[in-house]
């Protein structure tokens, strides 16, 4: 104990204020949220009683925006393009490997636990219906988002594939007998897909052109300056502006979690198959979050991963109580640059990224739930079945947020892909809410190591980079020299100092 003074714990409380109001804040907002179930608050109570947490919600959406735009086109133009090129493929690679070892996990998990064996315990509810969709037209739509038309409507519309259904008439000739011709008409109904929007930020759009800029204006030397200080400029003020919402985070997460808790329905309902698939995707989150992704992180830089997690604790309790990783991205890059000290070159390229097509957390789940639906319906899956499910689950994963109203399409087009009925989605739609948050904060994590990983990975090109702008700095201290030199210099000084 004699280590311990005082002036040690005040430093420490201080140092750690945020993790500890935020983590104050999950505990006071379950106890409060149990503290208000029994009163039965009516729907209209509980929206007025979540708005605190409606407005952190809010105000990180607001940040993420101008975030996203100014990291990626930073990140990407002070890297030359040839460090770059080998950041995003070893981040590609990490994205691609470590979602493919989640839905193996999930596949595992699933297969072993069985949460879905034995009979139906739950009449088919009717309740909601789910669309058709094509899987072409979404992928086609995945790919038409990422070259948005309008950058402006790019920020809250994505491109949708609708259904119309027309009615084509047609004159159609038939023989009676041999000699007369009767015309005939002939109704056909097709379906067509014709062009539609729907509301959200187009986020692949917006990222693939910040990339495309970021790379442009690197290239532009001189030339491009202004722009990359503008830039440059433009992230650091919402950093600051981040700095100052962390403070508001606790209060918002607090209301997030205790409405939540007041809102949901009986927990003693969800038991029976249900029950055992939730305890599934809980298992299957923990092993991939607490011992696959420290593990990598260790085998590949040699660090402590638990230290590195407890960095990022306030992150991962924000990606809990908002259920999106794009609203946590703010509070992440806060806790990756300014806790676990990872360069912000990196953060800035790989983080946005992350965000949009590295979902590990969602790759899981969504394996897990065909499986599940698969087990309920008494279908044996052979190998090739199984297959098809890992790579459709971990597409799905990459595309969502290029896919418009992603979260029901693309499990309904993993379930399609193996033929599994796609009503039944409604059986699981229950605990989403809450698995939802456990994904998120896997995503979260996944996506934090990765930048940890690209950073050790990449250092000897950031160090290359740090030269590079050492000595930038130094050519650009002696023309300024010299150019003094010649404009006034009437004694000659600059050369006798030069000499000397
Ligand atoms: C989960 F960071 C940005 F700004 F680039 C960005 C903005 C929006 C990135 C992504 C998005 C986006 O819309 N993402 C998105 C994610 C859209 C639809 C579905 C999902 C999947 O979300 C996860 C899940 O449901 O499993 C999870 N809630 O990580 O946010």
């Amino acid at each position: 104990m004699g280590g311990i003074t005082r002036d040690s714990v005040k430093t420490f409380l201080w140092k750690n204020t945020f993790v500890i109001f935020t983590v104050a804040a999950v505990a006071l907002g379950v106890l409060l949220g149990f503290a208000l179930r029994p009163h039965n608050l009516s729907i209209r109570e509980v929206k007025y009683f979540s708005f605190p947490g409606e407005l952190l919600m809010r105000m990180l959406q607001m940040l993420v925006l101008p975030l996203i735009v100014s990291s990626l086109v930073t990140g990407i133009s002070s890297l030359d393009s040839k460090a770059s090129g080998k950041m995003g493929i070893r981040a590609i690679i990490y994205y691609m490997v470590t979602t493919f070892i989640a839905v193996f996990i999930g596949i595992v998990i699933v297969i072993l636990i069985r949460p879905g064996k034995g009979s139906r315990d739950s009449p088919m509810t009717s309740s909601g219906s789910i669309e058709p969709v094509q899987a072409a037209d979404a992928f086609l739509d995945l790919i038409r988002n990422m070259f948005p038309p309008n950058l402006v409507e790019a920020c809250f519309k994505q491109y949708k594939t609708l259904y119309k259904t027309t009615v084509l008439i047609e004159n159609v000739s038939i023989m009676v007998n041999a000699t007369i011709l009767q015309t005939v008409q002939k109704t056909l109904e097709e379906v067509v897909p014709v062009s539609g929007s729907s509301n959200g930020v187009n986020a692949l759009g917006l990222v693939v052109f910040s990339m495309c800029f970021g790379l442009v204006i690197g290239n532009m030397k001189q030339q491009g300056q202004a722009l990359r200080d503008f830039f440059d400029c433009l992230n650091e003020a919402i950093m600051r502006l981040v700095a100052i919402i962390i403070w508001y985070a606790p209060v918002g997460i607090l209301f997030l979690i205790a409405g939540k808790i007041v809102e949901m329905k009986d927990l003693a309902q969800v038991g029976g198959q249900l029950g055992m698939y939730t305890v599934s995707v809980i298992v299957g989150l923990l092993i991939h979050g607490l011992f696959v992704l420290p593990l990598l992180f260790f085998v590949v830089t040699k660090k402590n991963p638990y230290t590195f997690t407890a960095g990022l604790l306030q992150a991962l309790i924000t990606a809990f109580g908002t259920s999106s990783s794009s609203a946590t991205l703010p509070i992440t890059f806060r806790c990756l640059e300014e806790n676990n000290h990872v360069d912000k070159t990196v953060t800035r390229f790989v983080l946005p990224v992350g965000a949009t097509i590295n979902m590990d957390g969602t790759a899981l789940y969504e394996a897990v739930a065909a499986i599940f639906i698969a087990q309920v319906n008494d279908m044996d899956l052979n190998f090739g079945q199984i297959l098809t499910i890992s790579i459709t689950a971990t597409a799905a994963s990459i595309g969502a947020a290029g896919i418009p109203q992603a979260g029901l399409v693309t499990m309904v087009i993993v379930l399609t892909s193996v033929g599994l009925p796609t009503e039944d989605i409604t059986l699981i739609i229950a605990v989403d809410w809450f698995l939802d948050r456990l994904r998120t904060t896997t995503n979260v994590l996944g996506d934090s190591f990765g930048a940890g990983i690209v950073e050790h990975l990449s250092r000897q090109e950031l160090q290359n980079q740090d030269v590079e702008i050492i000595n930038s700095v130094i050519e650009e201290n002696e023309k300024h020299y010299q150019l003094i030199c010649q404009d006034n210099d009437p004694f000659n000084l600059c050369n006798s100092e030069t000499t000397m």
